[in-house]
């Protein structure tokens, strides 16, 4: 039977004995094991009452067996949700009660607290630790290797994935096969992905940049990964003479600046780099190629539309910008309030259309209809210009967001957590240049008249709410927050009282 997107993967396999994963600990997994493997987890779903259309959503570490559960999803026609592992059990409990999954799998260590949340919504619980442990693990080796592939049609679900809303509340943005594999395909020609390249992987796989972009190309091209549970700098110094591409956020190129191992002979085997995710800054991209030789290729992507533009394999990779929009891909640069288009070089709202453009966001029918414009544009939400030979570079947001080491933060939802806390008058949440994250998360925050309320009580009172990564780096209190005449707070003023921060 016709599985869209798993045809295509199973299509590219160069050969069973194939190698396409080393991971950690120097195990080896060919692309034989992915078939056994793929196909003893989807028979373990389908045993654990798993329906195509039925939603999984995993949380757990990085991993080649977390891989292959995503593959099992694809193959039984379920829709794999991935978590961020830093996701708090609070955060989890809207997720789950959003989605309401048939399966939720989490690290062994979780199982005994996310029990009650999964059982909930009348989910199954199965946990996967990154030791190739856990009862999925045990349920899967008494399974076949072989699974009867579901059928699913190009624009059946294959993932659900939540990013962050300007309101505070995530929306699960539906992908479908399609949206996956065509963007998988016109990358792998884009880039020029081949048999013989090995690529770097250090990034998380529960986001598009992973998961999607790193592993459906690796997948498509028949080529193979290096496997790392998270981004390193030591393991990185030691795989890259054993890598042909990396792809990386921004933070995993200053970091490897910051480090004198960081030259031309270190570098030497790899034939690209890739960076997205966020804004790589010109003068990362410069200092890299006078360190390494190589000019970093940018592109630019999201969620919702997996990648929209990049800078060409042949030709400028151009510091600043992202380059033209991929194959198949329709990029505008419009008026952000009437949608109409603007000329080139203008700043203006950046929206796009094409096979890679998700179905909507799940349970949201009125939030999809005011992000799509009448003829089928996503209106993403980022400011741009295009140049009259199509090149687009991003020069701010429409939206209120931050982007702290490749992870999208909404204000809105650190903002109502910390309004909620006793003592708390109101807070605006920025983000300013951070040297390591791009930016840093920053609190303004006013207390009400007489309250004691200090930065560690705010900091206790978001443990356990918040992911890490979402909280505050540094908290400032002042008398008031500048507002407009509309009585909107301006954080422009406050980005720029505050830019200094983390300077140092
Ligand atoms: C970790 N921390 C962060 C952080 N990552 N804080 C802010 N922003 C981040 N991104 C915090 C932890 O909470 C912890 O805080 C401390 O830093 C150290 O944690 P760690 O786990 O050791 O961090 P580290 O491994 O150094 O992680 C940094 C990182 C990682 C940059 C390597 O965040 C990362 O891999 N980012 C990639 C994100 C990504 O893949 N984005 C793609 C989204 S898809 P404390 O206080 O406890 O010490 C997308 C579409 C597209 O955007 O176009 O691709
Ligand atoms: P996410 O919603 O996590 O997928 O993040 C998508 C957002 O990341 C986009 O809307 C952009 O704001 C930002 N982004 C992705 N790639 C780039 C890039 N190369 N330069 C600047 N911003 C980027």
């Amino acid at each position: 039977m016709a599985n869209h997107l798993f045809d295509a993967i199973r299509n590219s396999i160069p050969s069973l004995d194939a190698v396409l994963i080393e991971a950690e600990g120097e195990r080896i997994w060919t692309y034989g094991a992915m078939l056994a493997w793929s196909a003893r987890f989807a028979n373990v779903l389908v045993e654990l009452g798993v329906a195509p259309g039925d939603r999984v959503a995993v949380q757990v570490e990085k991993s080649a067996e977390a891989l292959m559960l995503y593959l099992a999803c694809v193959r039984a026609g379920a829709i794999y949700l991935p978590l961020n592992t830093a996701y708090t059990a609070t955060e989890l409990e809207y997720f789950i009660g959003d989605a309401t999954p048939r399966l939720v799998v989490v690290a062994p260590e979780a199982a005994e607290r996310l029990a009650p949340v999964a059982a909930d919504v009348g989910a199954s619980l199965a946990t996967l630790g990154d030791r190739a442990d856990g009862t999925l693990m045990e349920l899967a080796e008494a399974q076949a290797e072989t699974f009867a592939d579901v059928e699913r049609q190009a624009g059946d679900l294959a993932a659900i994935l939540y990013t962050s809303g300007t309101t505070g509340r995530s929306k699960g943005a539906m992908l479908t096969h399609e949206n996956l594999l065509s963007n998988a395909v016109v990358l792998k020609e884009y880039w020029r992905f081949g048999r013989t390249d090995r690529l770097l992987h250090a990034l998380p796989i529960f986001h598009t940049h992973g998961l999607f972009v790193a592993t459906n190309v690796t997948l498509l091209a028949g080529a193979s990964m290096l496997l790392l549970s998270k981004f390193d700098v030591d393991r990185v110094f030691a795989l890259l003479p054993r890598a042909t591409t990396m792809m990386g956020v921004p933070t995993f190129y200053t970091r490897l600046l910051q480090d004198v191992r960081l030259s031309e002979p270190a570098a030497k085997h790899i034939r690209l780099f890739i960076s997205g995710s966020a804004p790589l800054l010109a003068e990362t991209h410069r200092s890299f190629q006078e360190r390494t030789g190589h000019a970093i290729l940018e592109r630019y992507g999201m969620t919702e539309t997996n990648m929209i533009t990049s800078n060409p394999f042949d030709g400028a990779r151009v510091p600043g910008s992202v380059g033209y929009a991929l194959p198949g891909v329709s990029v505008r640069v419009t008026d952000p309030a009437t949608g109409a288009a603007l000329a080139a070089g203008e700043p203006g709202m950046i929206e796009v259309k094409g096979p890679n453009v998700f179905a909507g966001y799940w349970n949201m029918p009125e939030k999809t209809k005011e992000e799509f414009r009448a003829d089928g544009h996503f209106i993403t939400g980022d400011i741009g210009t295009m140049e009259p030979d199509g090149r687009v570079a991003i020069v701010g947001r429409g939206k209120d967001l931050i982007i702290s080491g490749g992870y999208n933060i909404y204000p809105k939802e650190i903002e109502n957590e910390i309004d909620a806390i006793d003592g708390i008058l109101e807070s605006a949440v920025i983000g300013v240049p951070h040297r390591d994250f791009g930016e840093g998360v920053t609190a303004v925050v006013v207390r009400q008249p007489n309250a004691q309320i200090d930065e560690k009580r705010i900091m206790s009172s978001l443990e356990g709410r918040l992911a890490r990564f979402k909280q505050p780096k540094h908290i400032v209190f002042v008398d008031d927050l500048p507002r407009n005449a509309m009585g909107k707070v301006q954080k422009n003023i406050l980005r720029d009282q505050y830019s200094g921060l983390f300077a140092k």
